[in-house]
C-alpha cells in the first residue's frame, strides 16, 4: 500500500514560490522538515519537488541502481554558462566520463598533497593581512575566506593568481559568479509568462558567463603559449587523454570545467571555514582545544604535511560543521528505472526530482540524537565518525557523483585552520553575533572578527 506524500499546500498559478525562502532557501527547508518529517512534496513554478528529509529514506536514495544524479531548476540553468561539466552533467553524458576519467588521478591524494606549497602560500598571505592590519581591524571572515580559497583553487588547478589579497574589492570574478549563481535559482522560478519582463536579468546573466569564458579561454590560451613543468589540472585537461577511448577534452569541453572548478573549488569551502570560525568562537571550549592541538602538533615550527596527519581536533571541528552547515545543502536524484517506491510506501515517478536536503538530514535525531542541532566536534573524532551508519554525513555527495575535491578542500581547509590558530588569538566583534545567512550562497552573514597575533610572533 502506498501512503499518500504530504503536499505542502499552495495557492494557484504560483505553487509553494510563498513557502520558499527565495534568498535563504535552506532556511524555510528546515522549517517544512520540522512541520512535515520525512517526506514533503513542493510545487516550484510548476515544477514538483520533493524533499528527502531523514537518514533513512536518504540511504535509499544512495543506491546507484535505483536513484541517479538529476540536474533541475537552477542547477539547470548553470548549463547555460557551465554545460555538461562534470557538475552539471546530466547521467549518462558522455562528457562527463570522459572528463571523469581523465581527472580522477590529478585530484587524488598524491596531486593533493603535491600542492601543499601552493596552498601554503595563499595561506601566508592571509596571515600576513590579517598581521599587517592588526587587532583592532575588523575582519570580514567570509571576505578572506572567499579570497583563500579563489587563490588556492586558481594557482593550485591553472597556476594563475588571482592576487585577491592584493585588492580591497573582491575579484570581478567574484561578482560574475556571484550573478551567474544567484540568476540561475531566480530564472528556475520565475513563471514563464513573464519572461520579456527579465531582459535586463537575462543581459546580465549572459555577460557574467561571457565574463567567465573569457576569463578561462584567456588562462587556457596563457598556458598553451607557457607549458608549465610541472602537473596541474589545467595540464591534464589540455594533454590527457581518456584511457578508454583514447580522446581528449574540447576546448569548450575544458573551458566548463575551469569555470567548474573555479566555482565549486571555492565556495563551498570558504563557507566551511566561516561557518567553523563561527561556531569555534561561540564553544570556547572547543577553541581552546584546537588550539592546544596546533600548540602541541606545530608548535612554532614552519607548518609541513607531516603535521596535518597528526591533528585529530581540527578535522573534527571541520566535519562537524559540515554536518550543521552543509554548504552544499540539496543534491538531486532521480528515479533510475521507472517508479520507485521509497520507505516501502511512497510511490515515487521516475521524472520527479528528490531534493535530498543535507541541512534537515544531518540533524536526525534517530541518529545524532535530542541535541543534533548542537555543534559538537567530539561526536566527530575519528572513532565516533567510524561508527556513524553509512549514509548519516553527505556533505560531499554519494557514489560515482560524489565531490572529486574532497580532498583538495580537506587539505586546504585543514591549513587554514591550523595556521590560524598558530598565529593568531581570535575573537568576535560583536559576542552577541549569532548566525545569519548570506542570500543565495551558503555563508554566515555579517560575521566579523578580530585577529591578534599570538604573544611571540613579533
Ligand atoms: Mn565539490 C560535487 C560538496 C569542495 C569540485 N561537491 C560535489 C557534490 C557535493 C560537493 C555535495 C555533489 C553534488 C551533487 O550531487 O549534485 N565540494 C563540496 C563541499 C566542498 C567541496 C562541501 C568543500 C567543503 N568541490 C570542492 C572543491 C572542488 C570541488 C575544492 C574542486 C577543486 N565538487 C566538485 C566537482 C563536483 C563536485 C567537480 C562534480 C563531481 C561529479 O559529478 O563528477
Amino acid at each position: 500500500d502506498t501512503v499518500p506524500i504530504p503536499q505542502v499546500p499552495g495557492y494557484p498559478l504560483v505553487g509553494n514560490m510563498f513557502d520558499v525562502n527565495a534568498e535563504t532557501p535552506m532556511e524555510s527547508d528546515m522549517r517544512l522538515a520540522k512541520q512535515y518529517g520525512e517526506i514533503y512534496s513542493l510545487d516550484l513554478g510548476g515544477n514538483r519537488v520533493i524533499h528527502i528529509n531523514t537518514i533513512e529514506l536518504l540511504s535509499e536514495c544512495c543506491d546507484e541502481k535505483r536513484f541517479v544524479k538529476q540536474v533541475p531548476l537552477g542547477m539547470a540553468e548553470l548549463r547555460h554558462g557551465i554545460n555538461d561539466g562534470l557538475f552539471t552533467a546530466r547521467f549518462g553524458e558522455r562528457n562527463w566520463d570522459k572528463a571523469h576519467r581523465i581527472l580522477v588521478p590529478a585530484f587524488g591524494p598524491l596531486s593533493i598533497n603535491g600542492m601543499f606549497d601552493d596552498m601554503k602560500d595563499i595561506a601566508s598571505q592571509l596571515v600576513m593581512k590579517w598581521a599587517r592590519h592588526g587587532p583592532s581591524h575588523k575582519v570580514l571572515v567570509t571576505d578572506d575566506f572567499t579570497r583563500l580559497t579563489l587563490d588556492t583553487i586558481s594557482l593550485c588547478a591553472m597556476d594563475y593568481r588571482f592576487n585577491s589579497f592584493y585588492s580591497d574589492k573582491m575579484h570581478p570574478f567574484i561578482n560574475a559568479m556571484n550573478g551567474f549563481l544567484s540568476i540561475s535559482e531566480k530564472r528556475a522560478e520565475r513563471p514563464a509568462y513573464l519572461s520579456w519582463f527579465y531582459q535586463a536579468e537575462d543581459e546580465k546573466f549572459q555577460k557574467d558567463i561571457k565574463y567567465m569564458r573569457d576569463l578561462s579561454y584567456e588562462i587556457i590560451q596563457h598556458r598553451i603559449e607557457n607549458p608549465r613543468r610541472g602537473r596541474d589540472l589545467l595540464d591534464a585537461m589540455l594533454t590527457g587523454k581518456d584511457p578508454q577511448t583514447g580522446e581528449s577534452l574540447t576546448e569548450d569541453s575544458i573551458v566548463d570545467n575551469l569555470i567548474t572548478f573555479l566555482i565549486a573549488g571555492h565556495e563551498t569551502t570558504s563557507g566551511m571555514l566561516s561557518f567553523l570560525f563561527y561556531y569555534m568562537l561561540k564553544n570556547p571550549e572547543a577553541y581552546r582545544k584546537a588550539q592546544q592541538e596546533v600548540d602541541s602538533v606545530i608548535g612554532k615550527e614552519s607548518m609541513q604535511l607531516e603535521h596535518l596527519k597528526k591533528l585529530k581536533y581540527i578535522p573534527a571541528m571541520l566535519r562537524e560543521t559540515l554536518r550543521l552547515e552543509p554548504t552544499a545543502t540539496v543534491i538531486f536524484v532521480g528515479a533510475k528505472n521507472g517508479p520507485e517506491l521509497l520507505g516501502g510506501k511512497y510511490y515515487i515517478e521516475p521524472d520527479v526530482p528528490l531534493a535530498l536536503q543535507l541541512s534537515a538530514i544531518h540533524r536526525d535525531p534517530a541518529v545524532y540524537g535530542e541535541d543534533a542541532d548542537k555543534w559538537k566536534p567530539e561526536r566527530m573524532l575519528d572513532e565516533e565518525f567510524a561508527k556513524l551508519p553509512k549514509h548519516a554525513w553527505k556533505p560531499f555527495g554519494n557514489g560515482s557523483r560524489a565531490c572529486i575535491g574532497r580532498p583538495f578542500a580537506w587539505q586546504e581547509a585543514m591549513m587554514a585552520v591550523a595556521i590560524g590558530l598558530q598565529y593568531f588569538n581570535f575573537s568576535l566583534d560583536d559576542p552577541a553575533y549569532e548566525l545569519e545567512y548570506e542570500p543565495y550562497s551558503m555563508k554566515p552573514r555579517g560575521l566579523y572578527i578580530h585577529a591578534k597575533l599570538r604573544h611571540g610572533w613579533t
